[in-house]
């Protein structure tokens, strides 16, 4: 397990190449589905428009507002099939957390874990295991890029997000989805407990869900068990494992470092788009 470079923003090189060759991918694939819309088809045909020539260029500048633009922030991620599933789905960051109320539940099968769900709801919730496999599920197939550089295929089942959210009632200022995690990052103390954020576009997002099984099995231990956040318009870090609180807020300045998550109180940008 190597944690990502303190400031990859500032000095590391790995984010910016692992993000930008993804989010280069993204967007030409999103430009080009805009200009299919125009009427034009064939590849030669495209190449030897100006248009295409200035997606490329300009898809080197991606950003949260060109996502929005060219490539919605609604397209779907793409989807795999079953035999591109990797056969041993990577683990990284925490692989085994060492918090006792962690330990505890663990221990007893998640049979009592229960995740809340509250903050800025009219209807604050609080659903076991067996609660959600009882829900609607949606299954995807999907890759997970790291920022450290590398990705792999696995297929994921769970609860969408939306439907979580449609039961406990956003109240109209809440703005943002925050999730608590389990493990402790630096020494065992609540401070440093993992945490993430996501807005509203990607809480309802249909490929949003929040996880109980990987590849057909309950989720391993080292993948997040017994619950993990997939966004998978987003990059890695965003995807919070051993989640125990999903937290509505207006704004996320006053918790913790002020930014929205635990890497992003260390450097990393909060909107990771790919
Ligand atoms: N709670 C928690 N969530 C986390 C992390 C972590 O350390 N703790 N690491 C993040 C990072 S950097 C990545 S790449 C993915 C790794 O998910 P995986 O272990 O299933 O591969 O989880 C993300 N979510
Ligand atoms: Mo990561």
């Amino acid at each position: 397990m190597k944690p990502p470079p303190k400031k990859p923003i500032a000095s590391g090189h790995a984010r910016g190449l692992a993000h930008g060759r993804a989010s280069r991918r993204q967007m030409l694939r999103g430009a080009l589905a805009s200009l299919g819309t125009l009427g034009l088809a064939g590849c030669d045909r495209l190449s030897n428009t100006p248009a295409y020539t200035e997606i490329l260029a300009g898809a080197q500048h991606v950003s949260q507002a060109a996502h929005r633009v060219v490539a919605g922030r609604q397209a779907m991620a793409q989807e795999f099939s079953e035999a591109d599933i990797a056969a041993h789905f990577k683990g990284n960051g925490t692989l085994a957390p060492r918090d006792d109320d962690y330990l505890a539940l663990q221990q007893g099968g998640f049979a009592n874990w229960k995740l809340e769900i509250g903050g800025l709801v009219a209807k604050p919730v609080s659903l076991s295991l067996a609660d959600l496999r009882a829900m609607p599920s949606r299954t995807q197939i999907t890759r997970h890029d790291c920022v450290e550089g590398w990705s792999t295929i696995g297929k994921w089942k769970g609860v969408p997000l939306a439907h979580l959210l449609g039961q406990a009632q956003p109240l109209p200022k809440a703005r943002y989805v925050l999730f608590r995690c389990a493990d402790s990052m630096e020494g065992l103390t609540v401070d440093s407990r993992y945490y993430e954020s996501i807005d509203f576009d990607d809480a309802y997002h249909a490929q949003t869900i929040l996880a109980y099984d990987l590849n057909d099995k309950p989720l391993p231990i080292a993948n997040g068990a017994p619950l993990r956040l997939r966004v998978e318009r987003q990059l890695g870090y965003k995807h919070a494992k051993y989640v125990m609180k999903v937290e509505l807020v207006e704004s996320f300045a006053a918790i913790r470092g002020g930014k929205g998550g635990y890497w992003e109180d260390n450097g990393y940008e909060w909107y990771a788009g790919i």
